[in-house]
């Protein structure tokens, strides 16, 4: 490994962001070719069916890339997918040196082309940053090994387990440090799922503000029985991308909008094994459950959440809408207890599905 690596891995991450929420079920991936301690080229990927990062940095690149560096931060592929495989081109190439953030997890890659690259004769370096590079794609090991969407369910609690109470005159029971915290895991997710009563009673935004402005990740609404109120923000806003789980006896009287695509279900269970096993395709492969306690319930009734955070506020609020998360966890005891911690002056708690 040479000193400068992880400054340029760190440039091929920034370039691999500005994808962010467009390219599952595909990573996000950056690279940057190096040549005399000059950033020469850059590249990302942009989402399933376009080239991968390290053709568009190759393509784009103004010079001859003899003896130049290449910086990828997952490893190339090695097969035949929507695009020809990466190894085959970066092979007619005489790079000095190639510099790979982490192993690809697709089980068709997991170290195929690192091997085929150093056969060829090529000095190739792995692992550089590899907990950022990592953090870039925090599900996707999990989804390309079992094609599953990976579910996080998260509560805001009270200390006596209270999710909410008219009496409570602020909108939030946790701390701004645990809304940080919140908003910093939706940035990881593609989706976020909540019950149409939700929408029609908190009218929430759903977005990451307290960290990033511009990320706004997908909305999927459970309203089987076509509740939804189409004048709240996050319904009324075009930029917004929802998914309506909505009975098929409805399927005549919907709007038709672009920003709202519906999915129509014989009964209200069929909705979590679509979730789980079809979103995908539509470019999901994480979900954060967000509430409100009928759709919690019918979440981990469907034995199909892969982990849950608790954010315990230090209020009491003694009156209200009573959920005794702790209590179900332990209906379902394959969920284990891997992390406690304070932010701010709540409790942290984080479960894991260890067999789902
Ligand atoms: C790379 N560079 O930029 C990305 C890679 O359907 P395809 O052909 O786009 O292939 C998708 C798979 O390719 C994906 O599951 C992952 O293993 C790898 N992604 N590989 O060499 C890239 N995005
Ligand atoms: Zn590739």
């Amino acid at each position: 490994m040479f000193k400068e690596d992880e400054k340029f891995i760190r440039q091929a991450i920034r370039e691999a962001l500005k994808a962010k929420g467009d390219t599952s079920p595909n990573p996000l991936v950056g690279a940057v070719i190096v040549k005399d301690k000059r950033i020469i080229s850059r590249g990302y990927h942009k989402g399933p069916g376009y080239p991968h990062a390290e053709i568009e940095a190759i393509n784009g690149a103004p010079e001859s890339l003899a003896g130049s560096t290449l910086y990828i931060t997952l490893e190339p592929c090695s097969f035949w997918g929507k695009t020809p495989p990466c190894v085959e081109t970066i092979k007619m190439i005489p790079f000095e040196r190639i510099v790979i953030g982490t192993v690809d997890p697709n089980p068709r890659v997991n170290g195929k082309s690192i091997k085929i690259l150093k056969k060829a004769g090529y000095n190739v370096s792995v692992g550089v940053c590899e907990n950022e590079v990592k953090k870039l794609n925090p599900y996707f090991e999990s989804f390309i090994k079992s094609f599953k969407t990976y579910l996080l369910l998260k509560v805001a609690i009270s200390k006596d387990s209270f999710i909410y109470s008219k009496e409570f005159p602020e909108k939030y029971i946790t701390s701004k440090e645990s809304r940080i915290d919140l908003h910093e895991k939706r940035f990881g997710f593609d989706a976020i799922l909540v019950g149409s009563n939700t929408i029609n009673v908190d009218n929430p935004i759903l977005d990451t503000r307290n960290i990033k402005k511009n990320y706004k990740p997908k909305i999927l609404i459970l309203d089987f029985s076509n509740k939804l109120d189409y004048s709240k923000n996050i319904v009324k806003d075009p930029k917004r991308l929802k998914y309506v789980f909505v009975s098929k006896k409805f399927r005549n009287i919907l709007k038709d909008r672009s920003d709202l695509k519906y999915i129509f279900i014989k009964d209200k269970n069929e909705s979590w094994d679509i979730i789980k096993n079809d979103l995908y395709n539509k470019g999901i492969i994480s979900v954060m459950i967000e509430g409100g306690k009928k759709v919690l319930i019918s979440a981990l009734k469907s034995e199909m959440v892969d982990e849950i955070n608790i954010y315990r506020s230090t209020i009491n609020l003694k009156k209200g809408l009573k959920f005794d998360i702790e209590k179900i966890i332990d209906k379902y005891k394959n969920f284990k207890l891997l992390e406690e911690k304070k932010i701010g002056n709540d409790i942290f708690l984080r479960y894991r599905c260890l067999q789902v």
